[in-house]
């Protein structure tokens, strides 16, 4: 790659993110931009820029202070809803991914064979040309639709723009078919409508939290661990249903280890105890649902005794267990979860979480599910482009997965591979990195074997980048303004990304990539701004919003209303078929599936092998965040977390026995072999399974500090089980065995 390879020592100070460091005996030279910079992450600016974080999906309001024209440190919001002026330490460490050295510099093309990562720097108008001229061909060639876009992250409006303008139908996000995807369905299914994001769960006035994997506190969206924190103060308890012994289970009341795979069972022998003895909000049932008398039968012998075997947890501790959840409603709270993409049942075990949280009337009530609204801020006018698809999105082939509510990423990505239902030729990638986010990379480089162009837009190196035939630098969040976020939220509010200080090096930002392509597409009208302030400026115009207030503050809040019974919010309605809270699917029934969630049993791993299962790390966001040097201060690589039993029983490791820190590297059973990864031996898993957090393992020449750090599980995912209703890509369904990592001399 181009760029100049400056690598100079700072020092990092003390300060909030320096004592973080401090405290844990992390104090040392780190790798920072050049030292003229004079990075100190912890200085006071003389301008203060509120804004809102993309270092994960979360959207928490920052401020960014400002000296010298150089950002110093960032801090939580205090008006800001999400953050109330604290951020997770992903959001503290901005600074990191602004001054990262590694960044894109410039708009690269292309030198050699597509992956070898030889690139030449090129002007903008060059490369926007080639990108341009690369789309007209593929739709004068195979049509718009041949061409899809890949985004993550909130300036990937400006390019659905594009798109949807261009004509093309194919835009997807990883974060549906590979993420909350299946949550969304079970809950469309069973209420009418999905969870979204911010997840409208009231944590923090809830009396019992049940986890069900979901693993906050590693998992650190900010608001959820802010709320779980304060109602553990409030002596609400936790329940937590985890494989792992995750931070959450440290802090649980019940900690339930699951055999992986087997929480519909748990969730049904729940609803028998409940529904057995009770237990349940008979009124909210008999008033808001359908197929009571049906689900009753369902769970009838769905009994504890009948879960032990599937589940491995002991009666008692099912029952007790399911007794305290019910003893607490309505502010009993089952999470939904998030990446909901596990075993390929996915759909209906979200399925089953809501229609548990149905018995225990929390929707719609304090400590439950909220109903909250957002601001109304229409969105932003622009002349309807004359190009339509023709044909549908190619994501799904004819009759599969009906249920699907957006397009599915790995679904693009198999009609690449097989020109089914048609071709697609050309492949935009913003802001996610296909080649750890999809399945199977190597399913992933088929694809791109096949298309005529591929066009990355990133901040970073990172592994897709390297397939890329034009690269695009974009400037990061702190460097642009983007369109308004817009949430339902208990506190409904409008918040602004807006500019902190001006772009680095030749990057530029999404709304200005976007608009110079529109314009050589012939869809200037579609882009009728000058910048993404214009757009801003109007929506807030047309909503009545202070545009100096929103710039002043970052975000403005919109009057509070009723988001649950208890504050007086009318009797709920449901948008499904029935206008019920469907404990019964008809809908499924109709298409052919189980109406009501089946217990499913995962396949055993096979001998001398683990069930392979992933998760987060509270200080990174995969690829976001796993180059940044400030960040990797406190976690440079991830480990494999392995059963203090199951380790001393490993073949091969008799003598001495495999301990913490060793390195192994992990076989999965199609013979892939992961880089080397530091094990972690540990009584905190069971010992069918094998834990790591994902997005470590880069293999990307230009990522100088995250290459070759730990291993990617990505890899090892060369199997999936899909979901049949909705084709998310369940990826806990692949097995490693542990072997020595070779000794280098
Ligand atoms: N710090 C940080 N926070 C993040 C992210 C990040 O990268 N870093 N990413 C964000 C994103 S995009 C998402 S989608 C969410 C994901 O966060 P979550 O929705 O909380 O989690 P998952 O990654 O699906 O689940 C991981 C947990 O599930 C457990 N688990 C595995 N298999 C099973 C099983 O069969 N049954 C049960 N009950 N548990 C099981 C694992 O041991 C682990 O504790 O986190 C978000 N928050
Ligand atoms: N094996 C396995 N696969 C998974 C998961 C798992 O746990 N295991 N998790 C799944 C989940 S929950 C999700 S949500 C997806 C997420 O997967 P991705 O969508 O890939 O998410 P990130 O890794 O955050 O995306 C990162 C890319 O965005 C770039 N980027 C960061 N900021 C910006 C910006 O401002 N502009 C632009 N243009 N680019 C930017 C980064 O450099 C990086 O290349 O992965 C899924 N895939
Ligand atoms: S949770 Fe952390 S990384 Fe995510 S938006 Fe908030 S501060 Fe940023
Ligand atoms: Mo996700």
């Amino acid at each position: 790659m181009s760029s100049i390879d400056r690598r100079q020592f700072i020092k990092i100070t003390a300060g909030s993110f320096g004592a973080a460091a401090l405290a844990s005996g992390l104090v040392s030279d780190w790798w920072g931009a050049t030292a003229s910079a004079g990075i100190t992450p912890d200085t006071d600016g003389d301008n203060v820029v509120p804004t809102f974080c993309e270092l994960c999906f979360w959207k928490c309001g920052v401020l960014a202070h400002v000296k010298n024209g150089r950002v110093t440190k960032i801090v939580g919001n205090p008006k800001h809803p999400l953050s109330r002026g604290r951020l997770c330490p992903r959001g503290t460490g901005g600074t990191g991914l602004l001054y990262d050295p590694d960044r894109l510099q410039k708009p690269l093309v292309r030198v050699s064979k597509r992956g070898e990562q030889r690139f030449e720097p090129v002007s903008w108008d060059a490369a926007l040309n080639r990108v341009a001229e690369g789309m007209e061909r593929i739709r004068k060639a195979h049509g718009p639709e041949a061409l899809a876009l890949f985004y993550h992250g909130f300036g990937g409006s400006w390019f659905k723009r594009l798109f949807k303008s261009f004509g093309s139908p194919n835009i997807a996000a990883p974060s549906y078919a590979q993420c909350r995807g299946p949550r969304e369905v079970g809950f469309e299914l069973t209420y009418g409508q999905g969870v979204g994001s911010p997840e409208p769960v009231d944590i923090e006035n809830t009396r019992c939290l049940t986890l069900i994997g979901s693993h906050l506190g590693e998992n650190t969206h900010n608001t959820q661990v802010q709320d779980m924190a304060r109602a553990i103060e409030r002596g609400a308890d936790l329940v937590v249903v985890d494989p792992r012994f995750s931070i959450a289970a440290g802090k649980a009341k019940y900690w339930l280890p699951i055999k992986p795979g087997t929480d519909i069972a748990l969730l049904l022998a729940w609803m028998n105890v409940i529904i057995s003895e009770q237990r349940y909000d008979a009124d909210f049932v008999a008033k808001h649902t359908v197929g009571f008398d049906k689900l009753k039968a369902h769970v009838a012998d769905k009994t504890p005794e009948w879960a032990y075997p599937l589940t491995g947890i002991a009666p008692q501790l099912i029952r007790e267990s399911g007794r305290f959840i019910a003893s607490q409603r309505p502010a009993s709270l089952v999470h939904p979860g998030r990446r909901a993409t596990w075993y390929g049942d996915d759909a209906q075990r979200s399925r089953a979480v809501a229609i548990l949280s149905a018995l225990l009337g929390s929707w719609g009530r304090r400590g439950g599910y909220l109903l909250p609204t957002s601001m109304e801020v229409p969105g932003d006018k622009y002349p309807k482009s004359a190009r339509k698809p023709h044909r549908p999105r190619a994501d799904r082939l004819p009759g599969k997965h009906p249920l699907a509510g957006a397009a599915l990423a790995s679904g693009l990505c198999d009609a690449t591979v097989t020109a089914k239902p048609y071709p697609i030729k050309g492949w935009m990638v913003y802001g996610t990195n296909l080649m750890q986010a999809l399945p199977d990379p190597r399913h992933t480089r088929a694809a791109i074997e096949k298309l005529d162009l591929l066009v990355a837009i990133d901040v970073l190196p990172a592994e897709i980048v390297g397939w890329a035939d034009v690269v695009l630098p974009e400037a990061t969040y702190l460097e642009r303004t983007d369109d308004l976020h817009v949430p339902a939220y208990k506190e409904p509010y409008v918040a602004l990304r807006q500019q902190v200080v001006p772009p680095m090096y030749e990057s530029k930002p999404g709304w200005w990539i976007a608009k110079q392509l529109g314009e050589r597409l012939g869809l200037g009208a579609q882009f009728n701004y000058q910048s993404s302030e214009d757009v801003v400026r109007r929506r807030a115009a047309a909503a009545k919003i202070d545009f100096a207030a929103l710039a002043r503050d970052g975000v403005v809040l919109g009057k509070r209303v009723p988001a649950c019974r208890d504050d007086g919010l009318p009797a709920p309605s449901f948008d499904t078929p029935s206008k019920k809270v469907e404990l019964y699917s008809d809908q499924l029934a109709k298409l052919g599936f189980h109406p009501m969630p089946e217990p499913s049993s995962p396949e055993e791993p096979p001998q001398g092998m683990f069930r392979l299962l992933t998760g987060r790390a509270p200080m990174h966001t995969f690829g976001r965040t796993t180059n940044n040097r400030q960040l990797g201060e406190l976690m440079s690589e991830n480990e494999v977390w392995i059963n203090r039993a199951a380790a001393r029983a490993l073949p091969g490791f008799e003598d001495p026995p495999l301990r913490t820190g060793d390195k192994v590297v992990l076989v999965n059973q199609d013979g892939i072999k992961s880089t080397p990864i530091k094990a972690r031996v540990t009584e905190r898993i069971r010992g069918d399974c094998v834990y790591m957090v994902h997005g470590f393992g880069h293999s990307a020449r230009g990522l100088r500090f995250a290459r070759g750090r730990g291993a990617c599980d990505s890899d090892l995912v060369t199997r999936v089980k899909v979901d049949p209703l909705m084709g998310g890509t369940g990826m806990n369904v692949n097995f490693v065995r542990i072997a020595k990592a070779e000794v280098r001399s």
